[in-house]
């Protein structure tokens, strides 16, 4: 089986961080690994309304890997955070016909190797089987998943509270690594609410809510330093934007567009 597919990564002031990102997926795309396994794999940087100068430096950093058309630049004009970003990327996908869409984060958190390993996943999967198969930051023999303490146990605590909220036997909901097929894409992208840090996870919800079926690919995690979201403030208004979201998908299956709501 191939699989074609847009891996969109949503960029807000990420000159520091991004060309690291961008020479590993050089890296990767000129190896041959992903025609080893059939993957054809496009990325599609969003740049979600930075500083003109942090815009120019990821501008120049993609011309100078020479890699367009696999490696394309889109720029938002205004700052509409991470959730809209992917968005974006993901309309863009649809129009051009890409069979998979996925995301991952800028800031090389999850090394290309795992991407490669998320795609290959879905690529041996029976064909038509899975909606989506998303990262896991599993801490297990084999792999090699590195995280800040305080931000594991604040995203386990956060992670703990959707499972249980939404019912849903998922462990890693926040993970910045998620791929989903252009069809699951297409039923659900109108689906979430929030356009920053819960949106993807939203999305994951409402894919699952709906019964399509996803999996979980326990993967290596190597977190860096930073992070543009705040401890406190952002996982409290992520549980609240969550609450709401819930109502949303309760109203939404009563109304009996689940799954089976194909336009
Ligand atoms: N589009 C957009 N992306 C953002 C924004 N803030 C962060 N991001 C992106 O979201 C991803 C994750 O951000 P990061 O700072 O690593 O947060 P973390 O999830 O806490 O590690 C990166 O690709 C960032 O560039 C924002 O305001 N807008
Ligand atoms: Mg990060």
């Amino acid at each position: 089986l191939s699989i074609h597919a847009l891996v969109v990564i949503p960029a807000y002031n990420e000159a520091a961080r991004l060309p690291r990102l961008l020479a590993d997926v050089a890296a990767y795309l000129r190896s041959g690994a992903p025609a080893a396994d059939s993957l054809d794999v496009d990325f599609l940087v969003v740049d979600d309304g930075s500083r003109q100068d942090e815009f120019e430096v990821v501008k120049a950093e993609i011309e100078r890997v020479q890699l367009v058309p696999a490696v394309r630049l889109i720029r938002l004009d205004r700052n509409q955070g991470k959730g809209a970003a992917i968005r974006a990327g993901f309309e863009r996908g649809l129009a051009e016909g890409y069979d998979f869409l996925g995301f991952m984060d800028a800031d090389s958190s999850v090394p290309v190797s795992q991407l490669h390993r998320v795609l290959e996943y879905l690529a041996v999967a029976a064909p038509g089987s899975l909606s989506g198969a998303i990262g896991s930051r599993m801490r297990m023999l084999g792999r090699d998943v590195r995280r800040n303490p305080v931000r594991h146990y604040v995203g386990r605590v956060f992670a703990t509270f959707v499972s249980v909220a939404f019912r849903q036997p998922v462990y890693d909901t926040q993970c910045g690594l998620k791929v989903f097929t252009r069809e699951a894409v297409r039923r659900h992208l109108s689906v979430p609410t929030d356009t920053r840090w819960v949106w993807d996870t939203q999305l994951l919800l409402a894919m699952l809510d709906a019964g399509e079926c996803i999996h979980e690919v326990p993967i290596d995690w190597r977190e860096t330093g930073h992070s543009k979201m705040s401890f406190l403030r952002d996982p409290l208004t992520m549980v609240w934007r969550l609450a709401g979201f819930r109502r949303r998908l309760r109203a939404r299956r009563q109304a009996g567009q689940g799954i089976e709501d194909r336009v």
